[in-house]
């Protein structure tokens, strides 16, 4: 079987799930602990970050824009990636936008500090980033909630994996009940309308044992 090695708060792991769910690819899911570098991971992922695709016939793919850009050329059933020029230019910059800028400016300020420094043994949440992060995340909010008022989706008006790259993000954050959704109505009628999406039923699916989630986290009318 296909699997995809990842960790459920990963937000890179959770974009190539709902891409793999919503291409109807059959997958399982095996977690790694990154952080123990073991070596049969290393050597198909010597970056040893998660998410790492091994299909069935044993190749192997890491990074998630690799992945995703992969399975959207080998299955080619609902395009990821824009039909139109145009298009596929505007679903690459607003998925370097989410993998990068948000990533970056909020998702690492607030998941990285609270949950990933604990588990990587790194010290203790720097209050400093996790104020950083909640400040980011206003202009971020407005920015999806611009986004969604004024296209059917995130890059247009198809679905799209820039659509999954900030409902990944979002989700991760989400999980540890870090959206602040009263900052745009806009941006969380587009995050209903993506959590009732049957590729999203993975994840809102996803408990983690001593860490559970808000109770509208699973909820698509929260
Ligand atoms: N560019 C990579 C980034 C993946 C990434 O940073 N994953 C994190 C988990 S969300 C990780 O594995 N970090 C391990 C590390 O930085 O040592 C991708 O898109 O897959």
């Amino acid at each position: 079987m296909r699997t995809l090695y990842h960790i459920p708060l990963s937000p890179y792991s959770r974009k190539v799930r709902l891409a793999l769910a919503e291409k109807r690819i059959p997958f399982e899911l095996r977690i790694e602990r990154f952080w123990e570098r073991r070596p049969d991971f290393l050597a198909m992922n010597p970056a040893c970050t998660v998410p790492v695709l091994q299909e069935e016939n044993g190749f192997t793919i890491a990074d998630s824009y690799a992945i995703c850009e992969y399975l959207d050329e080998a299955y080619p059933d609902m395009p990821l990636f824009g039909r139109t020029l145009g298009e596929r230019a505007e679903v690459r910059r607003l998925i370097a936008w989410f993998d990068h800028k948000f990533h970056a400016e909020v998702t690492r300020n607030l998941l990285y500090e609270k949950q990933l420094k604990r588990l990587l043994g790194r010290g203790n949440p720097d209050a400093a980033a996790m104020r950083a992060g909640y400040q980011n995340m206003k202009m971020h909010m407005e920015y999806i909630g611009d986004l969604a008022e004024n296209r059917a989706w995130l890059a247009g008006s198809q679905i799209s994996l820039a659509d999954f790259a900030a409902a990944a993000q979002l989700s991760s954050l989400d999980y540890i009940g870090d959206v602040k959704w009263e900052l745009s109505e806009p941006a969380r009628d587009w995050y209903a309308r993506m959590k009732s999406r049957p590729c999203f039923r993975g994840l809102l699916a996803d408990r983690i044992s001593g860490l559970a989630p808000p109770d509208h986290y699973s909820d698509p009318d929260f």
